[in-house]
Parts: structure tokens; C-alpha cells; sequence
């Protein structure tokens, strides 16, 4: 996949692809990306920026040589080639929006500045507004790079063996469980001691209920509404283990069905 960034901070993006698997990936070919910096198609004397029309805070890049800076990555990238604006006003990303787009043989990233673009430019070249969240931040820039890097992480090649998307059967719907390395003991603590059974089988249950605890604690927006009832118990023993009583237990989980 080649992506263009059009942006007035080049550097940004470059610094980006220097480093890590995004780096290994691309000196593999796997990966390409080039910038368009808009400020290149101003005229002598020209402003990059303008106020908006009916007043109020904030300046916005002027339509003409945003407009010509995505021609030009256009014609850097392969026919039909989605174009993406990042704003706190576009669709919010997901691991199945960027899985969506790994398939995409090249992508073009607008990266704003100031306080966005003019409409007429989002009605007729941008095809896709992405947030990365509810937030704003200064320039698009680091939001593009957020989800290129989220779309390269699922083309085949870019993660190597050991850092691959991982395929437990949960981890698509619940919070990862809590991970542990070397030593057994330090003073920090201690690893829980199922991790050191060698027994899969009950590791594999303890990781579940860590899950289903952090999932319910962390991320009500996301936690199922309806659970089986051998999630719905490791749930509970999840509060039991916390020292949580029956009783408040069962008011806590009232609210999830049990099929
Ligand atoms: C406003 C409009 C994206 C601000 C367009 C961009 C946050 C996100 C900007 C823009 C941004 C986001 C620049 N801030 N939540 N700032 O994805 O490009």
C-alpha cells in the first residue's frame, strides 16, 4: 500500500516511517507513503490560510492550493485512490474500519490544520472523514498517521510472527487480560500463580474471567448485554476474587442478561 499525506509538516510523516516495523515494512516494499505539502502550489506573496466566511475564532486553508496539492497526490497513487480527511467531525476509527481499508491498494491522508477545510473541498474530493476521537489536536497529522499505522498493522507482512494481531476467540469483542513476564517475584509483586501451572486449560478460563472483569469495569459502552451463564459466572467470580460480597455482586451484573 503507498499512502500520500498532504501536509505543511512533512517532517512529521518522514519521522514516522523512520522507525520500527512501519520502517521495515517499507524499506520491504510492503509499505510506500510520499507527502504533498500544499504550501508548494502558492503563489508569491499567497497565504496558505483564510478567515471563514461569516465571521467567528480561527483561520481556515484556502480551497486552491489544498485542492491542487490533492491532484497532485492523485497522480502519485493508483486510479480511484480513496481520499481521507481527519477531523473530530468524521466517523470515529475502529479496528473494522482499518481492517476495511488495509484492502485498499493506495490511500491519500488530508491533514488539516488551523481549524479544518473549506466544505466545498470535503463535498467534492475528500470520499471518507475519519476522528480518531472525541478530541481535537492541532493538525491532522498525527490522527493520520494514528490510522495509517491501524490499517498497516492488518496487511499481511508488516507485523512479523511474534507481534501478530492476536487470534484468541475473545479478543475482538472484550478488553485483553493482564500479561506477566519474567521474574516470578519481584517488588512489584508476584505473577498469579495459575500463569505458572503449565494447565491451558485453566489458564485459558483465568484469562476469560480477567477479560469479562476488565471489559465490565473499564468498558460498559462495549460489554455484551446478554452473557452465558458460564461467562455470567466467571464474571461473578471475577467480583468474588476482588472481595466483593454476593449481594452487591448480584446488583452489579442486574443490569446483564443471562442466557
Ligand atoms: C478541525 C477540522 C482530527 C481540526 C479539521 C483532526 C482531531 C482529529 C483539524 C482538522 C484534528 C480527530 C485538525 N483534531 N479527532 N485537528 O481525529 O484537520
Amino acid at each position: 500500500m503507498k499512502a500520500v499525506f498532504v501536509s505543511i509538516f512533512p517532517e512529521l510523516i518522514e519521522s514516522f516511517f523512520s522507525v520500527g516495523v512501519i520502517n521495515k515494512a517499507s524499506k520491504e516494499s510492503i509499505l510506500d507513503y510520499d507527502t504533498v505539502n500544499p504550501i508548494k502550489f502558492l503563489k508569491k506573496n499567497e497565504r496558505l490560510d483564510d478567515s471563514p466566511y461569516g465571521g467567528g475564532p480561527g483561520m481556515l486553508i484556502r480551497t486552491e492550493p489544498l485542492d491542487k496539492a490533492i491532484k497532485e497526490a492523485k497522480k502519485l497513487t493508483s486510479e480511484n485512490t480513496k481520499v481521507i480527511n481527519l477531523s473530530p467531525q468524521g466517523k470515529k476509527l475502529t479496528q473494522k474500519k482499518a481492517k476495511e481499508l488495509s484492502f485498499e491498494k493506495d490511500l491519500i491522508f488530508v491533514c488539516g490544520r488551523y481549524e479544518g477545510i473549506d466544505q466545498r473541498l470535503i463535498d467534492s474530493v475528500i470520499d471518507e472523514e475519519i476522528s480518531i476521537g472525541d478530541y481535537v489536536v492541532t493538525g491532522g497529522e498525527l490522527p493520520a498517521l494514528i490510522v495509517f499505522e491501524t490499517i498497516a498493522r492488518n496487511i499481511k507482512g508488516v507485523l512479523g510472527d511474534s507481534n501478530s494481531i492476536s487470534e484468541e476467540s475473545f479478543s475482538d469483542e472484550l478488553l485483553e487480560y493482564p500479561q506477566y513476564t519474567r521474574p516470578e517475584k519481584n517488588n512489584l509483586g508476584d505473577v498469579p500463580k495459575v500463569l505458572l501451572s503449565g494447565n491451558h486449560k485453566k489458564i485459558k478460563t483465568w484469562r476469560k474471567k480477567q477479560s469479562l472483569g476488565r471489559t465490565f469495569l473499564q468498558r460498559r459502552d462495549i460489554f455484551p448485554k446478554i452473557l452465558n451463564s458460564n461467562d455470567f459466572e466467571l464474571l461473578e467470580e471475577f467480583f468474588s476474587d476482588l472481595g466483593y460480597e454476593s449481594d452487591r455482586i448480584a446488583d452489579l451484573l442486574e443490569s446483564i442478561d443471562k442466557k
